[in-house]
């Protein structure tokens, strides 16, 4: 069905009590991927990339963005005049970048960890940050500056050699000046100044002028998520990725005691990324009343915002959720393992431990996602589609590695040696005993019948 400008704006609503199971896990459903689809327009684009690198990258942008530009790539430093911003929208993206960098280099890992396991047996753990890193800034429906913080900003603490911005250009062939602010501010080597799948394959195998990454993050397009796919998947590139990818997704918990202009905020400004963003809310024990109070909220500001026509697309497809108990709440929610969970209920802090599966969580009344969307600390690249259950969001340890290192006495050795030799007998794997062997016997610890 056309959805029509008059139609009123509100989430469709399914009473858990009196719904089957069925039909409320149906709620719950993310849209299918049509992954082998999009598999299959992506791999000649990113072929083309690795076979022609910047020519194919130079056609490729001609082709989908319509502009025509004389080099795919900018090189630092960049020039002032490419990052002309208010006063304003610079004071904004410094405080961002300062709690988020405060945020990100709370958990750095620096200290080596160093754990004596058996007597003489000391094993360690140190972190090494990933030298060259890829941050993918999608563009789309909407250029968003803050996914180039979300990014680079923890990307800079783990402090990490090169960091490469790929972002495609407007239709001016112009980079977004924000976006070429923040790589100023990180010290980015270059920006790759092209999107979708092509830019992942620039980075992944690099080209003439562009460096190749060793691993590459950020949020994307269903093309964008296929090529990061398919790079990871060849050993040829030898490059990582940061997470599968899908739309952005929303889960708010609410009761009685939450404001409906707060809910239907925070429900909108998730609708409002994207026709394909999810948005479900778990109502706990409220009346159809109370509940209309929302569906209220959500028409009134939906109508208000420039982004209306993809609300209302969103919203069509969106779902409140009548739920008798807060435990069942959190249940469901746990099952769907929403990328952003907000908790708009009593004394929400004390529920927090109830959280299983979440990509983020807003805890109270006055914590709108948009906060950690932009400014408050936390990374906002989260994994959606249900990769919460497995997945951790964009952090430090995204741009890191962690190397593992043993020193084992002769003390250590005595201790551990014959559960060495025991074992390698076992897998059938004589030299491995051997090298314990050896040692022992030099050293005169070899006991009867080794
Ligand atoms: N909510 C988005 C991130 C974002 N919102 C960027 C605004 N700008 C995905 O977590
Ligand atoms: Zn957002």
């Amino acid at each position: 069905r056309v959805i029509g400008s008059g139609d009123k704006i509100h989430l469709n609503r399914v009473n858990a009590e009196t719904a089957t199971p069925e039909e409320v896990e149906a709620c719950l459903e993310r849209p299918i991927q049509k992954s082998a689809d999009i598999m299959s327009l992506v791999t000649p684009i990113v072929e083309n990339v690795k076979q022609n690198g910047d020519k194919a990258l130079l056609e490729l942008t001609a082709k989908f963005d319509k502009v025509q530009l004389e080099s795919p790539v900018l090189k630092a430093p960049f020039s002032e005049d490419m990052m002309q911003i208010s006063d304003k929208v610079k004071k904004a993206i410094d405080i961002s970048f300062e709690n988020i960098r405060i945020f990100h280099e709370a958990q750095n890992q620096k200290d080596i960890l160093t754990v004596e396991t058996s007597p003489g047996v000391y094993c360690s753990r140190f972190a090494r940050p990933i030298e060259k890193v890829g941050c993918y800034i999608p563009g789309g429906t909407a250029v968003l500056p803050s996914t180039s913080l979300m990014l680079s900003v923890p990307a800079l603490v783990a402090g990490c050699k090169e960091i490469i911005f790929a972002s495609p250009p407007g239709k001016d062939g112009k980079l977004t000046p924000e976006v070429v602010y923040v790589a100023h501010k990180v010290g980015a080597k270059c920006i790759v100044v092209a999107g979708g799948a092509q830019a992942v394959a620039a980075m992944a195998y690099g080209t003439e002028t562009i460096p190749k990454c060793d691993k590459i993050m950020g949020p994307g397009n269903q093309f964008v998520t296929a090529a990061k796919m398919l790079v990871a998947n060849d050993s040829n590139a030898l490059c990582a990725i940061d997470m599968p990818a899908g739309p952005s997704e929303v889960l708010v918990i609410a009761d009685k005691f939450a404001d409906p202009d707060f809910v239907a905020s925070d429900l909108l400004s998730q609708a409002e990324h994207g026709i394909d963003s999810q948005v479900i809310l778990l109502a706990v024990d409220m009346t159809d009343k109370e509940v209309d109070l929302i569906d209220e909220a959500v028409n009134r500001q939906a109508l208000a915002l420039p982004r209306v026509d993809i609300v209302r697309q969103c919203i069509s497809h969106s779902t409140t959720i009548q739920i008798k108990t807060m435990e069942e709440a959190f249940e469901m929610s746990n099952r769907y393992a929403p990328e952003h969970l907000i908790l708009q209920i009593e004394d929400a802090e004390s529920w927090v431990p109830k959280v299983d599966n979440a990509g983020s969580v807003f805890v109270g009344a006055l914590s709108p996602e948009s906060c950690g969307d932009y400014s408050s600390g936390t990374n906002h690249t989260l994994p959606t589609y249900g990769y919460a259950r497995m997945y951790s969001g964009v952090n430090t340890a995204t741009f890191q590695k962690f190397i593992t290192s043993q020193v084992v006495t002769k003390q250590g050795l005595s201790e551990i040696g014959c559960a060495v030799m025991d074992l390698a007998e076992v897998e059938g794997l004589d030299g491995h005993r051997n090298a314990v062997r050896v040692r022992m016997e030099k050293l005169g610890l070899l006991p009867e019948g080794y």
